[in-house]
């Protein structure tokens, strides 16, 4: 939501016809999308059919810790004091939506969800767990994509919802205090107010909350242009597992005092604490933005425009995104179109967004890398939003792949960092493998529907996301490790943004040293000895 008044863009539409280039002024507007934004607060979009299996019966060799105590009602009396005996903070029924993960394929087998809506409560509930080897799961919008948010057996499930409002803001240096349990999307409403913008930005805004986005380091739309969480983030309020508040809600951009503790919970998927309050640095908001929607017609054309846009439109450049053929086919499918906003298909697309104080020179700006782009064969065909909506819908096309891509029942998601000139192999060798192992088709026997790839390219960020008909240990087990494999052989991560969660804790080692991990699993034993914090997460936290 950009607070700019709408205007219109008066660049051209580039057509390629015939195959020599043909520079149209459009007259043609964009076709209108009716469907808005997916939002996720009202709803819960179910990727998968039926019910989800629990998981630890999909899988039975992870056992609980038998140091841990089972819930008693002397324990559920005790929650109910802390949290002034109103009964919708203690929820012990209907309680799905916080065991399952959004994705449906986890699902835990919690009979509590505790809703704190002060720091200090979140604090004796975690001094009580601690002291009684309760374990506990953090929870916040329960958008994660790694099953990092959903208890694996009877952890009680902490919810962030309560504590949701603006502490502070700063509009001078444009920093922002909240609790944590603030929806993004309410966040970066509030500061629109205020003429600043959240430095995040991602699909599941609606959804998701900023305290969750801390934990994961979530990285989104626009890190190209705002940087990490690691950067953004100033200061955090964390409550420790034994329940001590650790306050360094700080409003300074440069403190070189000590070790930058906040930078430790920046990611640590609430395996080391609970993060309450967050103190963000925020830019002031562009008022001039551009989208430009491009169809190229290879992976190389896709790397040349990004060379050439960074060239072209340097410090306004704020998202470049790529999506391949068969990903906006899905999302034509999800978004239930009849049309894309390019006539013709093209193997790739890509998604350019500007960011500026300044139209006129950004118009510029962009008319003349797309000029560029064209004359050189680096982009086919192209659509240049001309108001707010259609900047909205071209966004969309991109958004809403991720949920596109569980319409056909379930989805096998690998949020991988390779470097660039790599990066898309993994989407073709993936094909091959399935292909081999005679499990990718069009019909129902076949259980992968299709493997696509989409990202943010700018990032070195590929999501290759392998959608299922149903869910499978056939399909798994020709996936992984492989994919795996393939990215350490490659020298890039496997978890570029996601975390690593449930799905990927077994599969560190592929992106992290043996001494790395040991490191990790000191500090774990530092700050949580009884590991009640998100156990069975993150890395292989053995006793
Ligand atoms: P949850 O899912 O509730 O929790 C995530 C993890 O953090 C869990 O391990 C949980 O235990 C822990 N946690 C949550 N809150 C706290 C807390 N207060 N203190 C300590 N630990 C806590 N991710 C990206 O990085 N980039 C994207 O572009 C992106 N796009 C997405 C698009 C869609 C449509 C969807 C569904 C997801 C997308 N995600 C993306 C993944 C997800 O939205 C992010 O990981 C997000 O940051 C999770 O926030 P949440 O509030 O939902 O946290
Ligand atoms: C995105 O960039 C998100 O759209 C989600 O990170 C990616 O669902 C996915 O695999
Ligand atoms: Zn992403």
């Amino acid at each position: 939501m950009f607070s700019r008044a709408c205007q219109r863009l008066l660049l051209p539409r580039y057509l390629v016809q015939n195959s020599s280039k043909v520079l149209l002024s459009s007259k043609k507007a964009l076709p209108v999308y009716t469907k808005n934004f997916t939002k996720f607060s009202n709803y819960r979009f179910y990727s998968s059919k039926g019910d989800v299996k629990l998981t630890s019966e999909v899988y039975p060799s992870l056992k609980r810790f038998e140091h841990f105590k089972r819930l008693t009602s002397d324990d559920i009396v005790h929650f109910k004091q802390v949290l002034d005996n109103d009964d919708n903070l203690v929820l012990t029924a209907d309680l799905d939506f916080f065991n399952e993960d959004h994705l449906r394929k986890y699902k835990g087998q919690s009979s509590l969800v505790l809703k704190p809506k002060t720091t200090e409560q979140v604090s004796k509930i975690l001094k009580y767990c601690n002291e009684n080897s309760l374990p506990v799961v953090p929870q916040s919008g329960n958008t994660g994509l790694v099953g990092g948010s959903n208890p694996v057996f009877d952890e009680i499930v902490l919810s962030l919802a309560n504590l949701n409002k603006i502490r502070s803001f700063d509009n001078v240096s444009g920093i922002l205090k909240a609790d944590a349990g603030v929806i993004l999307e309410n966040a970066d409403a509030f500061l629109a107010e205020n003429g600043f913008i959240f430095p995040l930005d991602l699909g599941a805004k609606g959804s998701c909350f900023i305290g969750g986005n801390v934990a994961t380091n979530a990285g989104g739309l626009r890190l190209l242009r705002y940087g990490s969480l690691h950067g953004s983030v100033l200061g955090l309020e964390v409550v420790l597992p034994d329940g001590t508040v650790l306050n360094s809600l700080n409003s300074l951009r440069k403190d070189n005092t000590g070790f930058d503790l906040k930078q430790l919970f920046i990611g640590s998927e609430g395996t080391l604490g609970i993060i309450t309050g967050v103190s963000v640095l925020c830019p002031t908001r562009p008022k001039a933005v551009n989208v430009a929607f491009l169809g190229v017609e290879s992976y190389e054309a896709v790397q040349k425009a990004f060379t050439e846009s960074k060239n072209y439109l340097s410090e306004i450049l704020s998202a470049f995104e790529f999506m391949d053929l068969n990903s906006q086919k899905l999302s034509k499918e999800f978004l239930k179109q009849k049309s894309h906003p390019l006539d013709e298909e093209h193997p790739f697309y890509i998604l350019i967004e500007t960011s500026g104080s300044n139209k006129d020179h950004d118009d510029v700006k962009l008319e003349s890398f797309l000029e560029y782009a064209m004359e050189n064969e680096i982009v086919s065909d192209g659509v240049v939003a001309q108001d707010e909506t259609q900047l909205k819908t071209l966004w969309n096309w991109r958004e809403s792949v991720s949920e596109a891509s569980t319409i056909y029942g379930g989805v096998y998601k690998y949020d991988v960092s390779i470097p660039i000139q790599d990066l898309y192999r993994l989407v073709e060798d993936v094909k091959v493998r399935l292909s081999d192992f005679n499990l990718i088709g069009e019909t129902e026997e076949f259980p992968v529907k299709d493997a696509i790839g989409y990202g943010h390219i700018g990032d070195g960020n590929l999501h290759l996301n392998v959608a299922v008909r149903r869910y499978s240990k056939e399909v798994e087990s020709c996936l992984e490790p492989f994919v795996y494999e393939w990215i350490k052989k490659h020298n890039g991560s496997i978890s570029a943004e996601h975390g690593l969660g449930f799905q990927k804790k077994n599969y560190i080692g592929y992106s992290k040293s043996d001494i790395e991990i040991n490191l990790m699993k000191q500090l774990k034993k530092l700050y949580d000895p009884k590991l009640i914090l998100n156990p069975y997460k993150y890395i292989n936290f053995d006793k």
